[in-house]
This record gives structure tokens, C-alpha cells and sequence, in this order.
């Protein structure tokens, strides 16, 4: 489904007198607190989150999949989805792909069509975690930590064709997540599969280009429930450091046991200067992979205050890549993609309001209870107004959600698509 801007002007002229009007008394308050509006208006325009290729359909569990009619059911359709939320949100650049779901098959075409829509490539991913029908060897047992040589040479030659993918593409960085592991105690020698792990990673490192950078993914367990190899940032961390400088660490919200404190692990990693990049989504248990800000909000907003800090002060670390690696089991996925992309500028909005220095202050001399009301002040203000001028500036709409509920695109999608598509991926 085509948006044209006329869709987007006509709908914001009729709330633009209310948003004027919140977007000045928010500026009046913020004027007296010495924070430049406009700075932060224009943070927010720039800030662009790529959308995974693998998310634009109905995910599922191993318990069941209920369809989200009119889903996306190859990559040029796919792409019009990014491009509809980009048009909508002006928030959504570019589309993470996930090699083999998204194979191009026409790379021209693909990359005109990507260009008329805004839309960038960013990161590509490896999918060494399912068997390909025509594959010769299989991961059952592990992909680049097998203990099998002819396994890991197969592994590691997916992802350096992977890359070669993302070269025609424009892409400038790899994802490498490995569900690498084991299901119960003695199933694997952790030595053997770490040094195998590291040694696959650095014949993959080897043929990476000097412009690219490759993103190490860590996860505690899922699918193997006893131990994964690369199981946390440490892991990573330690792997990153043993490619080299152009490999980072790269943070999967869902990808913590419960009640770490990720903003300390980011932090961390900025000051290393081996943040790479994120996964944004939300959880309550394990990988869930809901909307990001749907249930830890606050834990968002302390995430980007380590950020925040860390891109002011920490410039050994190189520009992020943010990406969203969610699925949607019960809500439309446009729209529930929208809601985590307020979310996220939510979070970094609030997050650009904390008073950095005042903090720093505090903390100097140990005052706890000014440490948290600097903190929470910033959390507690409603951004929305500069999340909506920061659309409004870029051409997107002041309500997105609203828009695309108004105009009824669900339903222009099941008449364009048929009902059965279904969208590979998660
Ligand atoms: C693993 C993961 C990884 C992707 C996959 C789709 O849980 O987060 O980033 O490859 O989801
Ligand atoms: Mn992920």
C-alpha cells in the first residue's frame, strides 16, 4: 500500500493546533530548566531504528501461530511494509535482512525499490541455527563451536557469503548470533566449543571488509537449555577482542537472565569502546520478544541514560546500530512496530532530559536522594509533544497509530495480499 504525504498532511492538520500548543508549553518548561528544545527535537529526527525483515509477519510459539492476514510474503513486499512505517514514523530507515529467509532475488531492483522509500540496508544476519534443505552438513550439534571440521568450514562459508550479500546491498555490518550449545551436562567439552567458536569467528573476521563491522550476539539459553556458548557480554566481549577492532558486542534486551542490570553491562561496554549495537524488545521471563517499553520502561530509560552519558563522553565507542528484534504472536505487526518505536524515542527523549551534570555533581558528593530525583524528573516528563515535532519536522504523521488505523491499512493490505500470505521468518 502506497502512503502519500497527502495522507500524512491532511490528518496532522487536523491535530496541529493542539500539538502546537503542547509542544510550546513543554518548550516553556524546558526553556526554564536551560535544555534546548530543538536540540532535542533534532536528536530524535536523526535517530533511525532498522526494522528486522523477520518481524513484519505473525510470529508463533511451539504452542501455536494464529496469522496476521495480509502478511508480507516476500522480501519486495516486505520492504513496502518498512517503507509504510517509515513514511508514518520517520523513525524507521533502514531493514535489518536475515539471510537465507531474505535472499534478494533481483539486486537492483530491490535496491531501487529500497531507495524510493528511504529506506537503508542495515545490518545482515547469519542463520546458522536451522538446516538449509540442500545443506550438506548439519547444526544440530552446533555450527562454528561442532566439533565436526566439515560442519564449522560450512558455518563459516555461510557467513562469508552473507557478507557478500550485504556488499551488493550497501550493508556496512554482520550479525552473528549462534544458538551454539548444549542440552545437558557432558554433552560438550566448553574449552573445545569456545576455542572452536573463536577460531570460526576469526576466519569469518579475516574476510570481513575494512569498512564493516561484525556484531557479536550473546544469549544465556534457547534452544539449549543447559549451555550456550556464547552465553553472555563477557563471552562476547572476550570474542570481540580476539577478532579485533572492527568486531563488537552487541545487546539483545531479551538476552539477560532476570533482573540483570543491562545498563551497567552497557556502560561497560561503551568505556571498552565494544558496544556495537542493539536489539530493542521487552520481556518479563525469558526471550519473550514483545513490544519494547511494554513492560520494563523504566529500565529503557536507564538504559539510555548510560548511553546518553556514553555518547557524550565515551567517543573510543563507535556510532550505534539500533535495530528492534521483536515478534508479534497476537498484535498486528505495523502496529505493534510502531509501538516500540515510541517507545524507544520515548526512552531516549527522557534520557536527553537528564541534567548529566547536575548528576555528576550529586554523585560526587555521595547526595543518593538528588541522584534519583535528577534521574526521575527527566523520567517522569511527558516527551510526547517532541516525538511528535520530530516527526512533524521529517514528514511523518503526529499520531502514526492513529493514521494508519484511519486509514484502514490492515485491511487494504488483506485486499492486496489475500488473507493466507504468510511472512517467512520468526
Ligand atoms: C535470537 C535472536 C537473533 C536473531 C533471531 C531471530 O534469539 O535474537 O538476533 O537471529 O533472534
Ligand atoms: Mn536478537
Amino acid at each position: 500500500m502506497k502512503l502519500y504525504e497527502s495522507h500524512i498532511s491532511e490528518f496532522n492538520e487536523k491535530s496541529i493546533k493542539e500539538h502546537q500548543n503542547q509542544f510550546d508549553f513543554l518548550g516553556d518548561t524546558l526553556d526554564k530548566k536551560n535544555i534546548n528544545t530543538l536540540n532535542v527535537v533534532d536528536a530524535l529526527a536523526k535517530f533511525q531504528v532498522a526494522i528486522p525483515s523477520w518481524a513484519l509477519g505473525a510470529g508463533g510459539t511451539r504452542f501455536g501461530r494464529f496469522s496476521y492476514f495480509g502478511e508480507p510474503s516476500n522480501l519486495t513486499q516486505k520492504l513496502d511494509d518498512v517503507g509504510l512505517l517509515h513514511a508514518l514514523t520517520q523513525t524507521a530507515g533502514a531493514i535489518s535482512l536475515h539471510i537465507p529467509w531474505d535472499v534478494p532475488e533481483d539486486y537492483n531492483a530491490i535496491k531501487e525499490q529500497a531507495k524510493s522509500l528511504n529506506l537503508k540496508f542495515d545490518a545482515v544476519n547469519s542463520n546458522t541455527f536451522q538446516d538449509q534443505a540442500n545443506a550438506k552438513e548439519s547444526y544440530k550439534f552446533g555450527s562454528l563451536c561442532n566439533t565436526d571440521e566439515a560442519i564449522r568450514a560450512q558455518a563459516i562459508a555461510h557467513n562469508q557469503d552473507v557478507i557478500k550479500i550485504g556488499e551488493k546491498l550497501g550493508s556496512k555490518s554482520l550479525t552473528v548470533w549462534l544458538a551454539d550449545g548444549a542440552n545437558f551436562p557432558g554433552q560438550n567439552n566448553f574449552q573445545t566449543v569456545l576455542s572452536n567458536t573463536e577460531n570460526s569467528l576469526k576466519s569469518i573476521y579475516k574476510t570481513l571488509p575494512d569498512d564493516w563491522k561484525m556484531f557479536i550476539e550473546y544469549k544465556p539459553y534457547e534452544p539449549n537449555f543447559y549451555s550456550t556458548v556464547i552465553q553472555d557480554w563477557g563471552t562476547s566481549f572476550m570474542l570481540a577482542n580476539a577478532c579485533g577492532d572492527k568486531a563488537y558486542t552487541l545487546v539483545d534486551l531479551g538476552h539477560h537472565l532476570p533482573n540483570t542490570n543491562i545498563e551497567q553491562i552497557v556502560s561497560t561496554l561503551m568505556l571498552k569502546g565494544k558496544l556495537g549495537g542493539f536489539h530493542f524488545n521487552d520481556s518479563k521471563y525469558g526471550d519473550d520478544d514483545v513490544t519494547v517499553g511494554s513492560v520494563k520502561p523504566y529500565a529503557l530509560f536507564l538504559i539510555f541514560n548510560e548511553l546518553v552519558y556514553g555518547m557524550q563522553n565515551n567517543p573510543q565507542n563507535p556510532d550505534l546500530s539500533w535495530m528492534i528484534d521483536a515478534s508479534h504472536n497476537i498484535k498486528d505487526p505495523l502496529e505493534d512496530l510502531m509501538q516500540s518505536l515510541e517507545a524507544i524515542q520515548e526512552a531516549y527523549a527522557k534520557a536527553l532530559l537528564v541534567d548529566q551534570s547536575a548528576l555528576k555533581q550529586a554523585q560526587s558528593v555521595h547526595d543518593v536522594v538528588a541522584c534519583q530525583e535528577i534521574l526521575q524528573r527527566a523520567y517522569r516528563t511527558d516527551v510526547r509533544p517532541l516525538l511528535a515535532q520530530a516527526r512533524l519536522q521529517s514528514g511523518g504523521a503526529l499520531d502514526p497509530l492513529a493514521l494508519y488505523r484511519g486509514l484502514d491499512v490492515r485491511q487494504t493490505l488483506i485486499e492486496e495480499r489475500g488473507k493466507h500470505t504468510i511472512a517467512s521468518g520468526l
